[in-house]
């Protein structure tokens, strides 16, 4: 427990943890990508590394997520090996995914990350079956539905959501508001910029928060969480965060014309992570404690790399199996 107390400076201190790995697991990915050794694509989350840790810190270790091919974040804050995502990104046998996944595929079904999808909204009507199938078997589990802005813009996302608010269903919907589904801004798509308010007219309750606050997504997210647990209807919170990184790639693009001319500076003023520090240190924590977190999660990637290097490629013989049902 921290010297200078509570609860709260606890909790603070394990935002900053899970949000650090996230940032140092994915630079990591960054400093391989040359390499090849990574040959699926890689969607980043660095910049939006409060929300993956507020909302998981929330939940209870039985409690469901589902995700986007941007999922490195939610994989690691809900608890997945690191040494598994590493291998699932190199392709290897001991991989999340087996290998055949990659990073936009990923799944830690013993953590609750039931899985992560390629298809933008895809997993919004599979999480609203699951919080279904949570009140079929009578489970006290709570859903999680994470998708980003663009997902909005899919139908399935109104019909899940209307199925949810008529079943009164235990899921919460979290959508990470980046402003931007690859180069389109939100602005350019909807007249209704405040995404929340979308599917309001089908009964779905919903605000918007600061996304680049830990604290305030972990507050908003226990919260719904807890409201969901006992019954109440489902929610949608919209978290306002920013992607550093190129759409799709290592690379950064701020200087693309599709971007906003303030998005570089609007990074660097909110990043969660060093809003997170100061509050810590502020709170009576010192920078040499800070490092000492930092040399350990360093050492936690280490080795996780180490790890997915070292294991062997997936069997020729099983080269098929888990692809086509004919094949098991
Ligand atoms: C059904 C479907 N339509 C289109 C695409 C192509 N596509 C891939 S990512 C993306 C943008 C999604 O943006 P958003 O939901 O805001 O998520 P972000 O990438 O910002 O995390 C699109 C349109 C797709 N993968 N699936």
């Amino acid at each position: 427990m921290l010297k200078t107390a509570g609860k709260g400076a606890d909790e603070d201190l394990a935002l900053y943890r899970l949000m650090l790995k996230i940032r140092l697991a994915e630079e990591r990915i960054v400093a391989i990508y040359p390499t090849d050794k990574i040959q699926s694509p890689i969607h980043l989350s660095i910049g939006q590394e409060a929300v993956a840790a507020g909302v998981c810190m929330a939940l209870a270790a039985g409690d469901h997520i589902h995700g986007t091919y941007r999922g490195h974040g939610i994989y690691i804050a809900k608890g997945g090996d690191l040494g598994r995502m590493f291998a699932e990104l190199y392709g290897k046998d001991a991989g999340c995914a087996g290998g055949k996944g990659g990073s936009m595929h990923l799944a830690a079904q013993s953590v609750g990350l039931v899985g992560c999808s390629a298809i933008v909204a895809g997993l919004i009507p599979v999480a609203t079956g699951d919080a279904l199938a949570a009140r079929m078997q009578g489970s006290s589990r709570v859903v999680c539905s994470f998708f980003g802005d663009g997902a909005v813009d899919e139908g399935v996302f109104f019909e899940s959501v209307n199925f949810a608010v008529l079943k009164g269903l235990p899921i919460v919907y979290v959508c990470e508001n980046n402003g931007y589904a690859i180069h389109s801004r939100v602005a350019d798509r909807h007249k209704q910029d405040k995404l929340f308010r979308l599917a309001e007219g089908l009964g779905l309750r919903g605000r918007r928060y600061d996304g680049n606050d830990a604290r305030t997504v972990f507050k908003t997210m226990s919260r719904a969480v807890a409201a969901a647990r006992r019954g109440a209807a489902p929610v949608l919170l919209e978290y306002m965060t920013s992607r550093w990184h190129e759409h799709v790639g290592p690379g950064t693009d701020f200087q693309e014309a599709y971007r906003h001319p303030k998005d570089r500076a609007n990074a660097a003023k909110n990043d969660p992570i060093r809003k997170m520090a100061a509050r810590l240190k502020r709170r009576g924590l010192s920078a040499g404690r800070l490092e000492a977190v930092a040399a350990e999660i360093r050492r936690d990637v280490d080795r996780a790399v180490a790890f997915a290097e070292e294991s062997p490629f997936p069997p020729i013989e099983r080269l098929h199996a888990d692809l086509y049902a004919e094949s098991r």
